[in-house]
């Protein structure tokens, strides 16, 4: 394959928006590139996604199948995204929950994406090369590659501010401490080490939030902090339910209605794992705590 000569960098947040930083050129001889004249369209998704019902093209290329979806601008060419392929399961879909923002970000905005997965125990030198940090999501954007899913997604309000998933400042962190308490009480070897109650105690303040301010974060539409936590919430359901036998506790019912708004999303159902893979996913956590 020819030579490719990308930029590289990140955006940084700005009080006025984002701004690109410390550009660099390199040369990528072996990353796969989007030749529009090679691409065909299939009506069966067989990349890992998981609606029947919607059909999503299928973009393949040199061998790889990559899926993506119509764009309401036309003429825009797919936005190139990089995630994590499924533990042991090479070029499919995986169970990242950042990856999976990205994703529900660029479904519900409806733009136009390339995903290739990455096998993050054994990531190819022209994946280092886009992001040297080694961590997925990235996404190239005017030929620089972007990572981190809180820049990703900033960049994509920015890009295409509607449908808006803006929320104001003061929500922003609205249900941040429900994935850490998720993960201790995965980890935990001690059934009255407080890591299970102090899950509960993050869901019900979660809970009494939706029950004053709902059904979404930002109230009646769906917002960037929705598309953070759903994911989340997903793999502490199917990871506690495998590994601890637990479920969402009756106390926080307006958490349960949440959680299933949100998975029945047809943006959700596109784009998340197999339980198998999330369990998968989980596991050296769980073993090595
Ligand atoms: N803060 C980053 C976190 C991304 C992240 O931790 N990604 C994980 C997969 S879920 C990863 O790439 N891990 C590979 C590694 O650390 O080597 C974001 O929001 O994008």
């Amino acid at each position: 394959m020819a030579s490719t000569v990308e930029h590289l960098g990140h955006y940084a947040h700005l009080k006025d928006g984002l701004r690109f930083e410390s550009q660099q050129k390199l040369a990528f001889p072996d990353a796969p590139r989007l030749q529009l004249s090679e691409t065909c369209l299939s009506q069966t998704d067989r990349h890992g996604g998981n609606s029947q019902q919607n059909p999503t093209p299928v973009v393949v290329r040199q061998g790889k199948v990559r899926r993506g979806r119509a764009s309401v601008k036309s003429g825009v060419d797919s936005m190139e995204l990089l995630a994590k392929a499924a533990v042991g399961k090479p070029g499919q879909l995986g169970d990242c929950p950042f990856s999976q923002r990205v994703m529900l970000t660029l479904e519900e905005k409806h733009i136009k994406y390339d995903a290739t997965y990455i096998d993050v125990s054994n990531k190819p030198q022209w994946f280092l090369e886009a992001n040297p940090e080694g961590k997925v999501p990235v996404i190239k954007h005017e030929g620089k590659w972007i990572a981190d899913s809180d820049v990703i997604t900033a960049l994509l309000e920015d890009l295409y501010p509607e449908p808006s998933l803006k929320v104001p400042d003061e929500k922003k962190s609205v249900g941040s401490s429900i994935f850490g308490a998720f993960i201790g009480h995965l980890k935990s070897k001690d059934s009255s080490d407080g890591t299970e109650a102090a899950l509960l105690k993050v869901l019900v303040e979660f809970n009494e939030y939706l029950q004053q301010s709902g059904p979404f974060v930002n109230g009646e539409k769906i917002c960037s902090v929705d598309l953070a936590l759903a994911p989340k919430l997903f793999h502490m359901q199917v990871a506690l339910g495998h590994y601890k036998q637990w479920t969402v506790p009756k106390e926080v019912p307006e958490v349960s209605s949440y959680m299933n708004a949100l998975f029945s999303r047809e943006s959700f159902l596109k784009t998340k794992a197999k339980e198998e893979d999330v369990i998968k996913g989980w596991e050296a956590k769980v073993l090595g705590a």
